[in-house]
């Protein structure tokens, strides 16, 4: 049986929730075709986040790997193209760190591309009636920190992985201002994307291109 691992993000900054932890929660107790899900809670601290899910990485010994976090202002589940090798966090990191045009990896590459099918999962998750983008930026905070240590970590290895950016919950936004999504639609999104790349070999060649 594969093995799938979904890494979530604690609560962090001002906000009280975390819907990738509150997914894994949820996720945890769930059964993919053909794949065993796996589940790690993970520190929004810088090198703490890449650490513990590399350790998840050696206790499961997964086929695939999905770290999820939080992006505030995004309508839809955003599977990440790319990931590079700067912090430049605009908060501090829930150990105070707050580090201004920092490499990750001193002597890494630039950036490192999602292993992820990123255009079939978005092809079957919006097929299935769900919001879904390709996003060409996972931002410069831990998420995208998180994306680049653990791809860097991967870089020798079959093991897929990639970041999904999602959306805030309803009771994340009482002023009614910001965009939404339910806590049933965001861990529903993410088995079809954790199918997906289990049974997905490469990628679709379809348009998810943006001018600006
Ligand atoms: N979102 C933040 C870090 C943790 C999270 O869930 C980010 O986008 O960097």
């Amino acid at each position: 049986m594969k093995k799938v691992l979904i890494a979530g993000f604690d609560v962090f900054g001002d906000n009280p929730l975390n819907p990738g932890l509150e997914a894994i929660k949820l996720l945890e107790s769930q059964q993919l075709e053909g794949a065993e899900i796996r589940v790690c809670k993970v520190p929004v601290t810088r090198y703490e986040s890449i650490d513990t899910v590399i350790s998840a990485i050696e206790a499961h010994k997964p086929d695939v790997v999905l770290t999820v976090g939080l992006a505030a202002g995004r309508s839809a589940i955003t599977p990440e193209r790319v990931a590079i090798n700067i912090d430049d966090f605009r908060i501090a990191d829930n150990k105070g760190n707050q580090p201004i045009d920092v490499p990750i990896v001193s002597d890494g590459p630039d950036a490192y591309f999602s292993t992820l099918p990123i255009k079939a999962i978005t092809q079957r998750v919006q097929e299935r009636g769900f919001p879904c983008q390709v996003s060409n930026s996972a931002g410069t905070f831990v998420c995208n920190h998180l994306f680049y240590g653990v791809q860097h970590y991967l870089r020798n290895s079959h093991i897929k992985h990639g970041f999904i950016h999602i959306p805030l919950l309803p009771e994340q936004d009482v002023s009614g201002t910001q965009p939404t999504m339910s806590l049933e639609n965001i861990v529903e999104g993410l088995k079809i994307a954790a199918q997906v790349a289990i049974t997905c070999d490469g990628d679709m060649k379809i348009g998810a291109g943006k001018i600006c």
